[in-house]
């Protein structure tokens, strides 16, 4: 196992669409391994492929409180069969929008479609916070994060102290860019 460094914004790879997933093999179950000990690390309640450099439809997540029996989902290739026409609003922060956080809309209910560490698919029924961290780890596979769902003034706002922070930091700039630990 190992932890994995986290892209921050900005950076290019955040922004890609993730392709799919061919076959579930021990090399996608080491990286969901490695991804759900990097969110528990950072932490955070999910983590998408492409946070980690790794621009395949992989996410993992974990919503249960501290001291609760942990849950975590391991979810290759998912898909959102349905939503519910009720929307909620949620607070949401991004291990790659780091100290930001907001208020985003989006369905309140949903039902996604993966497959499990075993290849094996598998559909799940989700309200509430799951439903919202499913959405967000899916947004991150179609190069979508969670400032895009707000006004341009609020996103520009957010990003552009990432940028200023990213530029701050000595040897974090391009050359500096962390290197993805997989390579699918
Ligand atoms: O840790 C996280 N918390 C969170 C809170 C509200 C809505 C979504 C999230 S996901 C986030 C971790 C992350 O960046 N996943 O991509
Ligand atoms: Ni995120």
């Amino acid at each position: 196992m190992a932890i994995l460094p986290i892209l921050v914004a900005p950076d290019p790879r955040l922004k890609q669409v993730a392709a799919p997933v061919e076959q579930v093999d021990d090399t996608v179950r080491r990286l969901m391994d490695d991804m759900l000990e990097t969110m528990y690390a950072a932490p955070g309640i999910g983590l998408a492929a492409p946070q980690v450099g790794v621009l395949r439809r992989i996410i993992v997540l974990d919503v249960a409180s501290e001291g609760e029996t942990p849950q975590p989902y391991r979810m290759v290739n998912p898909e959102l069969v349905w939503v519910s026409d009720e929307d909620a609003s949620y607070e949401e922060g991004c291990l790659s929008l780091p100290d930001h956080y907001a208020d985003v809309v989006r369905p309140a209910a949903i039902r996604v479609r993966y497959l499990d560490e075993h290849g094996v698919e598998r559909e799940l029924a989700a309200e509430g916070v799951l439903a919202t961290c499913i959405q967000h780890e899916i947004d991150h596979l179609d190069g979508i994060l969670f400032v895009d769902h707000l006004s341009a003034l609020k996103r520009n706002m957010i990003l552009r102290k990432l940028l200023k922070a990213k530029k701050a930091k000595p040897g974090k700039g391009k050359a500096g860019t962390p290197e993805p630990a997989h390579v699918l």
